[in-house]
């Protein structure tokens, strides 16, 4: 039983948490084929988020800025094919929200250690504004920071913990949002991080 967040945002709890393993280890197939890496931001920043990719568009940052590229820039290769467990609970979430043809060609994989953080930013890369974002979190629990239109708009708080899912779409698809400095902690199935499974449509 899904919990609106905001206009168009819809919370599943535990969504994911009885596929969790197979999951896992679809992340970990994906992670074998293309390595997490530190990318660095426009502004020569390294992230604190290790990220790889799969599918056939990858969310990439360096120098020249952010882009959807079809190809690893480490190897020059395609991404790692998107796992269907992975695509498949993402469409699962998608209908439940009343989006009945979701076919997402992107998928996002980021990695949190303790102290790693996201800050405020806006996903607008993407050319399907009308296509909702999926998030899948495993592992330790995070806390999601939701804000407005404006970066300065104070964000609201909320917990995301192991197996949940979100379905953004509507006018909550270009607030700012972020995540906050991860707590140490140590989780039965996942270890010491937390794992963010983002699913687009870019094109
Ligand atoms: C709301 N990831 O990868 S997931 C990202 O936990 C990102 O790793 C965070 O923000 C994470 O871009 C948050 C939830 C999320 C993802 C994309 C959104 C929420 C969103 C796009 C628009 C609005
Ligand atoms: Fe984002």
């Amino acid at each position: 039983n899904p919990q609106p967040l905001a206009d168009g945002a819809w919370l599943f709890p535990g969504f994911a948490r009885a596929d969790a393993t197979a999951l896992l280890a679809a992340i970990h197939s994906v992670i074998e084929a293309a390595p997490l890496r530190h990318m660095v931001t426009p502004g020569g920043h390294e992230m604190s988020v290790a990220m790889t990719n799969c599918g056939p568009l990858g969310w990439v940052s360096d120098a020249r800025g952010y882009r959807y590229s079809p190809t690893d820039p480490q190897t020059g290769q395609p991404w790692p094919a998107m796992p269907s467990g992975l695509r498949k609970l993402a469409i699962h979430a998608a209908e439940r929200a009343g989006y009945p043809a979701y076919e997402p060609d992107a998928c996002l994989i980021n990695r949190y250690i303790p102290g790693a953080r996201m800050s405020l930013h806006q996903d607008k890369d993407e050319r399907d504004a009308a296509a909702p974002i999926v998030s899948l979190s495993l592992g330790l629990p995070a806390t999601f920071l939701f804000g407005g239109m404006k970066r300065a708009d104070r964000p609201q708080r909320y917990r995301l913990a192991h197996g949940d899912v979100v379905v953004w779409g509507g006018p909550s698809r270009f607030v700012f949002h972020g995540v906050a400095p991860l707590a140490q902690g140590h989780h039965l199935d996942v270890g010491g991080h937390r794992f963010n499974v983002t699913f687009r449509k870019v094109t």
